[in-house]
């Protein structure tokens, strides 16, 4: 018999999402009557808007013609989807050749991974999208948990507390490693501001780390001051490549689309660029994205498609500041419930003083039957939190919010 991948053995638990499903489905089969509501996992709800069904509807029907079938594409994206991102997302702060089209942020997040192998130091934001350090587990990068059972051996977690502001004390970054820098983030909602990410480049830069940016939620940014991608910083360009998505913004969670940016001047300590081993990596073992998708991608990028995705963001965002606001209730203030997040992201970060993540999961489950996210599954930093996520229909996110008026703390 094949023996066991040990780097899997050292995972400490299930995947987080995975999880909350197995123990909201427990739930529901226990109690039959309870109308449950996610605000949970964050996952698109809203239909897909008109104009990018349009392109999507196109290039199906391109398919169907002799003249517009194509077969395998460029494994790297089409060529004008490459241009566009570069143009419209980045305003030229890019090339196309540096802008990678994919199926999603978290498949490129397993293929970065791969890119850097087991002997990378890692350093991650506590609390921070598990993909991060489950993945770097699951390479050989990082594990087991230590016997304190606060972290992954290997990890560098760099808490990102109220104190500080969410932004984490960079002098804890290794030489020569891989940091991961979410903004805005998942799961506290903050946004690095440009100063804070020109520390951190700074940081990178002095440290001889690459930073992995993602940013799968710049298009909830509101405030014009606040830095959409990592290369709107000098400097950035030698020390970062960015990952990002369709998914949030345009409601692609389920069709599948995201892009990375890796930029010319990016190297490994012999010289190599990036870009030439991702182009291989990208190349060998990804086939590119769909080409269907790739065209309602397309569509989101002219003048109709921008003005929907805005309407699309708002939605959500709308539903983040009625979660703020039953947050502020008097039963949560009376039980010092600390509320951050949600202004120009997606996720409500709430701090449950005196509280553990889980406890307060379950109580909100069995009292108010709603699904959040326990802020111990993001990171040790987590704990006490609860993540708070806005995609829902909002008839759904009133109701909840109703019942979360009422929960008894
Ligand atoms: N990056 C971040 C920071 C994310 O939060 C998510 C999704 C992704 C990437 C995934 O992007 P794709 O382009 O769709 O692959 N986070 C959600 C969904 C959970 C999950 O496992 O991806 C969340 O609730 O945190």
């Amino acid at each position: 018999m094949l023996n066991r991948n040990k780097n899997f053995a050292n995972l400490s638990s299930g995947y987080l999402f995975p999880e909350i499903s197995k123990r909201r489905a427990a739930y529901a089969k226990a109690h039959p009557g309870a109308k449950i509501i996610s605000l949970g996992i964050g996952n698109t709800t809203e239909p897909l808007t008109s104009h990018i069904v349009e392109g999507l509807h196109a290039e199906v029907t391109r398919l169907g013609t002799a003249e517009g079938y194509s077969g395998y594409g460029d494994e790297t994206g089409l060529p004008s989807l490459r241009a566009k991102i570069a143009e419209v997302l980045y305003r030229g702060l890019v090339s196309a050749e540096e802008v990678f089209v994919s199926d999603g942020a978290k498949c490129d997040i397993g293929r970065i991974q791969y890119l850097f192998g087991s002997s990378v130091p890692v350093a991650v934001q506590d609390p921070a999208y598990p993909v991060y350090v489950d993945g770097s587990v699951m390479v050989g990068a990082a594990g087991p948990v230590s016997a304190g059972g606060t972290g992954y051996a290997g990890i560098t977690y760099m808490p990102c507390t109220a104190e500080n502001g969410f932004f984490p004390d960079l002098s804890a970054i290794p030489a020569n490693s891989l940091v991961y820098f979410c903004s805005p983030n998942n799961p506290t909602g903050a946004v690095a501001t440009k100063a804070q990410l020109a520390s951190l480049v700074a940081a990178a830069r002095s440290k001889g780390s690459i930073i992995i940016f993602d940013s799968a939620y710049a298009s909830f940014i509101r405030d014009p001051a606040l830095p959409l991608s990592i290369f709107e910083i000098p400097g950035a360009r030698e020390c970062a490549m960015e990952i990002s998505s369709f998914s949030k913004p345009i409601g692609f969670t389920g069709v599948r689309l995201g892009w990375s940016i890796v930029p010319k001047e990016l190297r490994f300590a012999d010289g190599t660029p990036v870009m030439q081993d991702w182009t291989r990596l990208m190349t060998t073992i990804f086939n590119g994205a769909s080409n269907i998708a790739q065209h309602g991608g397309l569509a989101s990028l002219d003048a109709k498609g921008i003005a929907e995705t805005r309407e699309l963001t708002d939605y959500y965002l709308k539903n983040a500041q009625t979660i703020r606001t039953v947050l502020a209730g008097p039963n949560f203030r009376k039980a010092g419930v600390e509320i951050f997040g949600g202004d120009n992201a997606p996720y409500v970060w709430a701090r449950f003083p005196g509280r553990k993540s889980w406890e307060i999961f379950d109580l909100i489950l069995d009292t108010c039957h709603v699904v959040c996210t326990p802020g111990a599954g993001f990171g040790p930093a987590g704990e006490s939190f609860i993540r708070f996520s806005s995609f829902g229909h909002h008839d759904q996110v009133a109701e909840a919010c109703e019942r979360l008026s009422t929960l008894a703390l």
